[in-house]
């Protein structure tokens, strides 16, 4: 037989490299579309591309963007996927208020780009399309849990724009007959996650802090709730809602939900140090209560490797009763989405899908390579190298 064709656009991003990865390993000859960026974004696909003069490739990459139909349609045409799943976006929520029209652009009008690709190719009868859908959707929830069946309420342009994403993919199934789903994901994480979303954002400030390359954690709203899963879990769900046997839209969620607030807990319980919360509001602080274990013990749990650590010598640089973490304004939203859990009851019963990993398995993952990452930081400042930190405006 032979081997099944997909198109993923979005391929550079979080979900873009795990699907990439999981269809790779079902044989699937992939095509990602990448946009044109003045450094290299490549970062989470590297480990899967291949010299393309070597024989048996089956990982190409095409430049392109999705705010321009000429090229998304020549790819398509080029390369007759039988599969599309639509993972590229403007994807932060919070960047959505400060660039609403190239949200709404990229990520509404995108949508609709491919979707008119199909027809205007033919492709109906051969191309599957997934349509990266969301929890935010939900917005200021109507119910909870949320479930397929729950009334939209975005709250932001992002949530605007991905609603039009959603119908419009519901309307081309229906107007002309095209395989076109909707997975409705929740929030999914992983170690790849991009560093200003608020799980990766605490997980490698908690790293650098017990490694003292950093002061203190700045958040916004540390009441919201999230149902977070595992982003390679999700992935999964990708794939099996275009194996269904007939096009439809799916929540896929793990049914639980935490605060911020908890997040950060865990993340720093994993670094040795107990946070107590003090205050309201803005002026909300975690401040360090006990500290059960000493940074050498912690980064030695978790690269182990005795050697390496034997030669860095890393002190204590966090002592009780210091502010770790507080509040800063500028990073609360206009409107907030107060809190989300789904329901994936749907996604279970007819794809036989669920969540694996748990929460505290996630912050592990992840944490654990933060603290990695940040040892190797950490190793080359002690050997007096420049660092430069990430900058999140
Ligand atoms: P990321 O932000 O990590 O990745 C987004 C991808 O889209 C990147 O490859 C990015 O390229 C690409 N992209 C952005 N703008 C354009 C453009 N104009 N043209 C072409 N490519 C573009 O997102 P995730 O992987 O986390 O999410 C994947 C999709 O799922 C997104 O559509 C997101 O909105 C949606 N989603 C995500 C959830 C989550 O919790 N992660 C939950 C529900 C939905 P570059 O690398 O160059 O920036
Ligand atoms: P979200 O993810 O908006 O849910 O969208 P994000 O991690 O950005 O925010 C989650 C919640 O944390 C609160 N928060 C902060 N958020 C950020 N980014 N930075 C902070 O400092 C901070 N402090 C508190 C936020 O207010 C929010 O309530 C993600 C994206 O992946 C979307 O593309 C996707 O559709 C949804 O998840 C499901």
């Amino acid at each position: 037989m032979s081997k099944k064709i997909a198109l993923v656009t979005g391929i550079t991003g979080q979900d873009g490299a795990y699907l990439a990865e999981l269809l790779l390993s079902k044989n699937y000859e992939v095509h990602g579309i990448k946009r044109r960026t003045s450094s290299f974004n490549t970062q989470r696909i590297n480990h899967l591309y291949k010299d393309p003069h070597e024989s048996n490739v089956n990982f190409h990459l095409h430049y392109g963007d999705m705010t321009d139909s000429t090229n998304l349609i020549r790819v398509m045409q080029e390369i007759q996927p039988d599969e599309i799943y639509n993972l590229a976006a403007q994807s932060h929520v919070q960047v959505s208020f400060d660039c609403p029209e190239y949200t709404a652009n990229a990520d509404a009008v995108g949508t609709l780009r491919l979707l008119e690709g199909i027809r205007m190719l033919k492709l109906e009868g051969k191309t599957k399309f997934y349509q990266a859908s969301t929890s935010e959707l939900y917005g200021k929830v109507q119910e909870i849990p949320q479930s397929e069946k729950t009334p939209f309420y975005p709250r932001s342009p992002y949530g605007v724009a991905k609603l039009y994403a959603y119908w419009i993919t519901v309307n081309y199934r229906e107007a002309y007959n095209i395989f076109a789903s909707n997975g409705i994901l929740f929030n999914h994480e992983s170690p790849v996650r991009g560093e200003t979303f608020v799980t990766r954002k605490i997980t490698m400030a908690v790293a650098k802090i017990i490694l003292g390359m950093q002061k203190n954690l700045y958040l916004g709203n540390l009441s919201a709730k999230r149902d977070w899963g595992h982003a390679k879990d999700y992935v999964e769900g990708m794939w099996r809602i275009l194996q269904h046997k007939e096009a439809d839209d799916f929540v896929l969620a793990t049914g639980k939900t935490q605060t911020v607030r908890e997040f950060v807990d865990l993340s720093f319980k994993k670094a040795g140090i107990e946070l107590e919360w003090q205050g309201h509001g803005v002026d909300e602080k975690g401040v360090v209560k006990n500290i059960n274990k000493t940074a050498q013990d912690v980064v030695v749990e978790t690269t182990h490797n005795k050697n390496l650590i034997l030669d860095l010598k890393i002190i204590d640089h966090v002592k009780k009763g210091d502010v770790l973490v507080a509040v800063d304004p500028k990073y609360f939203r206009p409107t907030e989405v107060e809190i989300l859990i789904g329901d994936p009851s749907k996604a279970k019963n007819l794809l036989g899908w669920e969540a694996k990993c748990s929460l505290n398995q996630l912050v592990d993952d992840m944490m654990t390579s933060d603290i990695r990452e940040t040892v190797k930081d950490y190793y080359l400042l002690s050997k007096g190298c420049e660092i430069f930190d990430l900058c999140e405006i």
